[in-house]
């Protein structure tokens, strides 16, 4: 048996209109898409662990949401200043973005920073 609980808020606009943050309820994270013109117009970048059954998001900034967790009754913060940093540097060989030292900003990179996500030492 599967309890899903009632979404509140569960899709947010960043306050620069770049990117559309969504709940993942059943799997407990934040998904992050970006936002363009033409096609593919909504692009999956990131997937970000938060609480349980994640209900509400909100974007405090274009860099940092506010997700509700209705199970674990709990507030995850996402601050997504490292990932712009990445996303912006896209496709480039910066140094700064480029995580695993392989001369190109990518999906690897983008994987590496997620499964770091939390606070710095
Ligand atoms: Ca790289």
């Amino acid at each position: 048996m599967h309890f899903e609980r009632p979404h509140v808020h569960p899709l947010e606009l960043t306050q620069d209109g770049t990117r559309l943050l969504a709940v993942n309820t059943v799997d407990a994270r934040l998904e992050i898409f970006a936002l363009s013109n033409a096609a593919p117009y909504l692009t999956l970048i990131g997937s970000v662990p938060v609480g349980l059954d994640p209900v509400s998001v909100r974007a405090r900034s274009a860099t940092e949401a506010w997700i509700v967790n209705h199970v674990s009754d709990s507030v995850s913060i996402v601050d997504a200043a490292d990932l712009a940093v990445l996303l912006n540097a896209w496709g480039s060989t910066s140094e700064l973005a480029d995580i695993d030292c392989n001369h190109i900003v990518d999906a690897a990179d983008i994987s590496l920073l997620l499964n770091r996500w939390g606070p710095c030492n």
